[in-house]
């Protein structure tokens, strides 16, 4: 595996996916683990106000935070590392590991950047796993716009748009998509059984930990330790 290259390749557009990066045994396990923890109808994690103004459903779980340790393959896999290293330079740390559950007939999640992009220094980078086939049936494919973490703040507006340089992706069991946290990218609505994304999140060294805390939608600017609307976007626009 080139890494140089496949680091070039992130710079350039934002996002990264390598098809077949994770064995089908490890992603089954991974998946079976994940299901015995949510059940299939698990209830919203997030308050009402968040749900329903983020236009986003999705529960998250941190797995390694109860000790499975399970979740610590994909975090120790060599190939892994050496990848995040040459994105993201020496000093970069691992943040968390957040697996993303959303059940049939939920939206998935409006566009979004993970974290504000003011600073272009100051940024999480998403190591997303699937255990799981996203495809027609599933619904859930992920979106991106290429070039995206290059343009500075994601344009706010009252609806949903399309946007000339956005990218679908339908990641398989095994797939690994690198996304930088200030890429424009959104999911799509689960029309499956349920869908399951698995994040290890990472940032460059001297980035804050709580950089995800405030996540920008075009609507507003959401603050999830306290849960509330720090901006809204379409008020000041
Ligand atoms: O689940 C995905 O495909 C992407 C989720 C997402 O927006 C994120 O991990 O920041
Ligand atoms: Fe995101």
């Amino acid at each position: 595996m080139n890494y140089e290259l496949l680091a070039e390749q992130f710079w350039r557009d934002g996002f990264l996916l390598i098809e077949d990066f994770f064995s089908l045994e490890l992603m089954d396990e991974y998946n079976e683990k994940i299901l015995q923890h949510f059940g299939m109808n698990p209830e919203f994690f997030h308050n009402e106000e968040f749900l329903t103004k983020s236009d986003t459903e999705v529960i998250p779980w941190f797995p390694q935070r109860e000790g499975e340790i399970l979740f610590d393959s994909v975090e120790q896999d060599h190939r892994l590392v050496a990848l995040s290293q040459a994105i993201l330079g020496s000093g970069w740390y691992t943040q968390y590991c957040m697996v993303m559950f959303s059940g049939q007939g939920t939206k998935g999640q409006a566009w979004h950047q993970d974290c504000p992009p003011e600073n272009s220094h100051f940024f999480n980078l998403n190591r997303l796993v699937y255990t799981m086939d996203i495809n027609e049936e599933t619904g859930g494919k992920t979106m991106a716009v290429r070039g995206s973490h290059k343009l500075g703040v994601l344009p706010a507006c009252d609806h949903d748009v399309d946007f000339p340089e956005q990218q679908i992706f339908s990641p398989k069991k095994g797939t690994l998509i690198l996304l930088h946290g200030h890429t424009w990218h959104k999911v799509l609505p689960v029309t499956g059984k349920y869908r399951v994304s698995t994040n290890y999140r990472s940032a460059p060294k001297n980035v804050p930990e709580n950089i995800t805390d405030i996540c920008v939608y075009r609507n507003m600017r959401y603050q999830f330790s306290t849960n509330t609307v720090v901006e809204d976007r379409l008020a000041s626009a």
